[in-house]
Formats: structure tokens, C-alpha cells, sequence
């Protein structure tokens, strides 16, 4: 009988896997996964590795998402709780995002679609101020090399552009209306003494955000610059895309919803990649927590995998409401067995059982009894394949 054998509040159980980056080229071997899921890969997670595919067509920057190219790309969600703290999912309605990447050969950009809920937004933010991340934005972090390390400011070891953590902060638009003016924040200087925010918004060569009602579509174009980056000479740094390239990047949404508050502060932040606790607010400083970010050639073989292996795998209700949570694979995913297992963030194993051989459609009801609010990890191992999901078990329906 599968037992649910522990909780994210027992962490004497805790039995961590670490996180190996160099896994990537393993996930490729083994038919790797793409945008929206994680992949463990013996006994090894390799989480939030992401493919970016060439753009074929460029997408229409106009803050409208219906552009053909957009259609070979994959979401990735934008759901990791890292300030408050490592509680469960916001409500949808407070917050929800996510995004897909891809890029160009041709312009040596990469494209962003970025669709984000909010239920209030706050804006007139003044540059040069620093108190930015404390209204509404979106953050793109990257790191041209994925070197990994710090990136506060430019000292004997390490260089402020070593990544790039862009503050992308807009005033809201209308109603079905559109904004393109962004300012996009970061720290430089070579230390606190002297620190200044430059502009980057030339980084940024066409960018429209669109809004209805309480939904927004950023859709972006960026340059990529190598950690040689000068503010007073960008063109120098500009870095060419190739298919093969790895860079690390996560998206991330600053969520504040009392614009009456004096001083502002944030209330949520939450990123698209996993991060341990110690780590939920180290992006802006430390590149060693960035997802991954592949540039690969376009092909239909590719595009349709791709759609494919994001289709396959459903798991449902998500969040959860009450102990059960459903899994169903498409027909041609099938394999021998499957071997269902439940983690917690911390890769704790809370539940394994392993389902006979099936065929066609398979889909089952998994009991998690005693299992309390929080993220978890699904993973579903079909015999030649191993997928993992995130999934949230909700504090509002106890
Ligand atoms: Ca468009
Ligand atoms: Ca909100
Ligand atoms: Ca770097
Ligand atoms: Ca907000």
C-alpha cells in the first residue's frame, strides 16, 4: 500500500537530491523534456531547464500574443512562492503568470510573451530612485555565460554585469489599452558607496505591454550582453545567439497591492524556478539559482515534440482541493509501468507506487492523505521517460 509518509513540516525526513546543472546534456540524451517541466534523471533533478526554439517568423511586438511563431512555444509557469517565505500559490486572482521564450539567429534577440494576472496594480514608480521593486514589475534575470555568481557590482572578483537582474517597471495601461516606455532598473557602481541605476531599457529594443481588465500581455524583445558590458558603449557587448547556447534565466513577478501604503512595500514575489529557502531572495545579487535557458534550431520535428510532451502528462485539479489528485498520460506515452512518486520541494518522497502495465489512456486517482498546504513534485516515471510537475495542495479548502 502506498503511505504518505511524511510533510513539508517534518523536515527531520528530509532527504535532499542536489540540483546538478551539468544533468542538461543528459536530459537532451534521453529525449530531454522542455519548457514547463522538470526532469529527473538518475536519482539527479534537473529543474526549470528551458529550450527557447528559433523564431522562424519574428512575433509582432504589439503586446498580442497571436502571433504564428508563439505557437511552437511552450508556457512556463511563473508559480514559485519566493517572498512570502515558502507559502503555498497565491489565489489566481491575486497573482498568476507565465511565459515562453525564443529567439533569433537573424537579430540576435530573444522574444518574450509574458502573460500576468493582477488584482491590483501599483505604479509611478520615479527613476532613479531604488526603491523599485517595491511597486508592480517584471524581472528578467539572465546571465549570458551561466557562469553563476555574484553580479552586484564591479570589484577585484566579480563583475556587475556577470548577469543581469532587469526591473522592468511600466505605469499601468488602460483598460484595453497599451504602454511601451518602460524603465528597466538594476544596481551598478563598484560598491553601496557608490551605486547608481542605470536605464537599461536599450536592452530592450521593442517592448508593449497590453492590458484587460485584470490581465496583462508583456511581449518584449531583448538584447543579450556578455559580463564585458560598459554602460557608456552597449553596442560592444552584444552577444551573437547561436543554437546550442546555454544561458541561465528566470522571470519573476514583484507583487504589491496597497498603492495607499507610504513607504510601498512588496507583498509577493514569485519566480518561475525552484529556489531553496535561504536562496528566495537572491536572484537580484547571485546568478547561481537561474534556471536554464537552451537555444535550439527550429525544425516541425522539434516544434511538434515539443507540443507534444506538454500536452502528454495532465495533472488535475491543481491546486488541489481536497487529498486526491488525478494524473492521465496520452495513449502513445504508455509504457510497461508507471512508477508515480510525490516529493516534496525538498525532495523528500511522501508517496511511490508503481501501476502495472496499461495501455492506451491511463488515468489515476492518487490518495495523499495528511498531505498539508504547499508545493510539491509529481514525478511520473513511464519507463523510458520520467516527467515532473509541479503541483499545489491550497490553503483554502481545508
Ligand atoms: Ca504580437
Ligand atoms: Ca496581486
Ligand atoms: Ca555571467
Ligand atoms: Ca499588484
Amino acid at each position: 500500500m502506498p503511505k504518505f509518509i511524511g510533510s513539508l513540516n517534518n523536515p527531520g525526513m528530509s532527504g535532499k537530491i542536489s540540483i546538478i546543472r551539468a544533468s542538461l546534456w543528459l536530459s537532451f540524451a534521453c529525449g530531454g523534456l522542455f519548457t514547463g517541466n522538470l526532469l529527473l534523471n538518475a536519482g539527479v533533478l534537473h529543474s526549470d531547464s528551458l529550450v527557447a526554439i528559433e523564431a522562424v517568423s519574428l512575433p509582432w511586438i504589439d503586446g498580442v500574443g497571436d502571433d504564428a511563431c508563439w505557437e511552437s512555444a511552450s508556457w512556463q509557469p511563473i508559480d514559485q512562492m519566493w517572498i512570502s517565505w515558502g507559502e503555498p500559490l497565491l489565489p489566481f486572482d491575486d497573482f498568476k503568470g507565465e511565459f515562453k521564450v525564443m529567439w533569433s539567429s537573424e537579430t540576435d534577440e530573444l522574444y518574450f510573451l509574458v502573460r500576468t494576472t493582477d488584482d491590483v496594480f501599483v505604479d509611478g514608480y520615479v527613476w532613479p530612485g531604488g526603491k523599485y521593486p517595491d511597486y508592480d514589475i517584471l524581472e528578467v534575470f539572465i546571465d549570458e555565460d551561466y557562469s553563476g555568481g555574484t553580479h552586484i557590482f564591479d570589484t577585484e572578483n566579480t563583475l556587475a554585469a556577470n548577469a543581469f537582474s532587469y526591473h522592468i517597471v511600466i505605469d499601468e495601461p488602460a483598460d484595453e489599452g497599451i504602454t511601451d516606455l518602460p524603465v528597466v532598473c538594476d544596481i551598478a557602481g563598484t560598491s553601496w558607496g557608490d551605486q547608481t541605476t542605470p536605464d537599461y531599457a536599450g536592452h530592450f529594443p521593442e517592448l508593449v505591454v497590453s492590458r484587460e481588465g485584470r490581465n496583462f500581455i508583456w511581449e518584449f524583445s531583448m538584447v543579450v550582453h556578455s559580463d564585458t558590458y560598459d554602460h557608456t558603449d552597449p553596442e560592444a557587448s552584444v552577444v551573437e545567439l547561436t543554437a546550442g547556447k546555454i544561458m541561465g534565466l528566470s522571470m519573476a513577478y514583484c507583487d504589491n497591492d496597497d498603492p495607499d501604503e507610504d513607504p510601498l512595500a512588496r507583498d509577493n514575489f514569485i519566480g518561475s524556478v525552484y529556489v531553496t529557502e535561504e536562496a528566495y531572495n537572491d536572484h537580484w545579487q547571485n546568478a547561481d539559482g537561474y534556471g536554464t535557458l537552451t537555444l535550439v534550431e527550429y525544425s516541425s520535428s522539434v516544434a511538434t515534440d515539443h507540443l507534444h510532451k506538454n500536452s502528454g502528462i495532465n495533472i488535475y485539479p491543481n491546486p488541489m482541493i481536497d487529498s486526491n489528485i488525478h494524473i492521465s498520460i496520452e495513449s502513445d506515452l504508455s509504457g510497461n509501468q508507471v512508477v508515480v512518486r510525490v516529493l516534496s520541494m525538498n525532495r523528500q518522497e511522501l508517496y511511490r507506487k508503481v501501476f502495472e502495465r496499461y495501455q492506451s489512456q491511463f488515468t489515476r486517482k492518487i490518495a495523499l492523505e495528511g498531505i498539508v498546504p504547499g508545493i510539491y513534485l509529481i514525478e511520473i516515471d513511464t519507463g523510458d521517460q520520467i516527467f515532473v510537475r509541479k503541483f499545489a495542495r491550497s490553503t483554502s479548502h481545508q
